[in-house]
C-alpha cells in the first residue's frame, strides 16, 4: 500500500491523478502547506526538504513529483504512465517530465514564494515569473496545434504535471483565452476519469 503525503492542489495533485490511474491501493496523508504542516517535526522527519509530495511503501520513500511519477510507471507498466522503453515517444515523456520540474515549476514558485528571491521586490520577482509563465504556454499551445497531449496523442504522466500548473494558472487569474489549443486542453484533461476523481478528493479536502 502507497501512502502519498500531499497538500489540495500543489504539485503533489499530479502525483495523486497518476496513482489513480496506476489503480494500486494507495491512502492520503494531507500534509496542508497553507497551513505550514510541511515544516511540522513529524512531516520533517519523513521529509527534511520540507516539501510535498512523498511517496512511501514499506521501507521505500520517494520524493520530487518527476521522479514519484517515473518510479509509479516503472512498478506499473500496465497502467502506461510512460511510453514503454521501446517507444519513439519514451525520451520525449522524461524529457518533458524533466523540463517541467527544473524549469516551469519554479517559474510558478516566482508567484507562489515571491519573497524568497528578492524581500524588497517580490512584485518584480512575481511580474518576470509571469512574463516566462506566457512564454511556456505560448510554446505549449503551439505544440498543442499539431497533437492532443504534451508527449503525442496519448496521455502520460507530464500531462498530470502540466494540468497541476495549469489549475495554478486559473488560480492566479493568469489570462489564458489568447491559447485555444490549451484551452481545449485543459477541458480534455479535466474530462478523465482519474483527473476527475483526484479533483473532487482535493476539493472536498481543501474545505475540510
Ligand atoms: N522539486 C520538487 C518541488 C516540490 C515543491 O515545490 N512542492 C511545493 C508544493 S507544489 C511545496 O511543498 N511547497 C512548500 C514550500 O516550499 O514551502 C518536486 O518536483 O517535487
Amino acid at each position: 500500500m502507497y501512502t502519498l503525503y500531499y497538500s489540495p492542489f500543489a504539485c503533489s495533485f499530479a502525483v495523486h491523478t497518476a496513482l489513480e490511474k496506476c489503480a494500486a491501493p494507495y491512502k492520503l496523508e494531507k500534509v496542508d502547506i497553507y497551513k505550514h504542516e510541511h515544516l511540522h517535526p513529524q512531516y520533517l522527519a519523513l521529509n527534511p526538504n520540507a516539501q510535498v509530495p512523498l511517496l512511501t511503501r514499506d521501507e521505500t520513500t520517494i520524493t520530487q513529483a518527476s521522479a514519484i511519477m517515473l518510479y509509479l510507471a516503472e512498478q506499473h507498466p500496465e497502467s502506461q504512465l510512460m511510453p514503454s522503453i521501446q517507444s519513439q515517444d519514451r525520451a520525449k515523456a522524461i524529457e518533458t517530465l524533466f523540463y517541467l520540474s527544473n524549469t516551469v515549476h519554479p517559474y510558478f514558485l516566482r508567484l507562489f514564494y515571491p519573497k524568497r528571491i528578492s524581500e524588497k521586490h517580490p512584485d518584480e520577482v512575481k511580474k518576470i515569473g509571469l512574463e516566462y509563465i506566457h512564454q511556456e504556454f505560448e510554446k505549449f499551445n503551439q505544440q498543442l496545434s499539431n497533437q492532443k497531449y504534451c508527449v503525442s496523442n496519448t496521455i502520460y504522466a507530464p500531462d498530470y504535471y502540466w494540468l497541476a500548473m495549469l489549475n495554478w494558472a486559473i488560480h492566479h487569474k493568469i489570462d489564458l483565452s489568447a491559447y485555444k489549443h490549451l484551452n481545449s486542453y485543459i477541458s480534455r484533461m479535466r474530462k478523465q476519469p482519474e483527473v476527475q476523481t483526484v479533483f473532487e478528493k482535493e476539493m472536498r479536502h481543501l474545505a475540510a
